[in-house]
């Protein structure tokens, strides 16, 4: 079984792409193990509209702790087996909570030991900031490392805004030579595309 990372800078839509693409993969209900940064682990277990409302905020820094999801998903004749992991979301600076700076210091732990990654990136926030030298420094950062140690694929999020067509093509010319899979997490579209990569990686 493959562990996916779902890694990416605060408010990018990682946790709201968790839930739909796990409905998308034939979820039903939500089963997450929480690790918080202190070491401590739970099991979390919701319906898909209450793991939304729950677990998805337009405040950055909703999660702070990685949730992780197993998921069965019938194949022909088999059944394949896969983690995703959600991750406290990353930014530039140095955030002024403790817990944040703790959470963010897991997910960048976590990213060493990650078989495959997805790195959500907002395409429509990357659009409003226009030119390649507005994509941060850890969305850089994570495309540099990440790639070297397994498979990687950048997913370009909401694409349901309009200045996200924009962000895409910055997005698509800074991380040259990166799969670039565009999604929109709220409408549920670009997941057929995520899939195949997932699937391909899995195994
Ligand atoms: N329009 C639009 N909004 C989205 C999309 N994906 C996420 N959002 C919104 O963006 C905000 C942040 O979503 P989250 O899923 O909580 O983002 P996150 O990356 O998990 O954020 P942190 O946990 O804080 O790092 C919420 O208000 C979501 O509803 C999308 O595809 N389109
Ligand atoms: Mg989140």
């Amino acid at each position: 079984m493959r562990q996916c990372l779902i890694i990416g800078k605060a408010n990018a839509g990682k946790t709201l792409f968790l839930i739909n693409f796990a409905e998308y993969l034939g979820a039903r209900s939500l089963r997450l193990s929480v690790e918080r940064s202190d070491g401590s682990v739970s099991d979390a277990s919701f319906g898909l509209a209450d793991a939304r409302k729950a677990l998805v905020d337009a405040v950055p820094h909703k999660t702070l702790g990685l949730q992780t999801l197993t998921l069965s998903v019938p194949r022909g004749k088999t059944v394949r087996r896969i983690q995703l992991t959600d991750s406290a979301g990353l930014s530039e600076d140095v955030h002024e909570t403790i817990d944040v700076r703790k959470a963010m210091a897991q997910t960048l732990r976590h990213l060493r030991l990650a078989g495959m990654v997805l790195h959500v990136v907002d395409a429509s926030q990357v659009g409003q900031e226009g030119a390649v030298e507005a994509m941060g420094e850890v969305d850089l950062q994570i495309a540099r490392y990440a790639p070297q140690r397994g498979p990687y694929a950048i997913i370009a999020n909401k694409m349901d805004l309009p200045l996200a067509k924009s962000g895409l093509q910055t997005i698509v010319q800074t991380f040259r030579g990166q799969p670039v899979l565009p999604v929109s997490a709220l409408e549920k579209r670009g997941f057929r595309e995520v899939r195949s990569f997932v699937w391909k990686h899995a195994y």
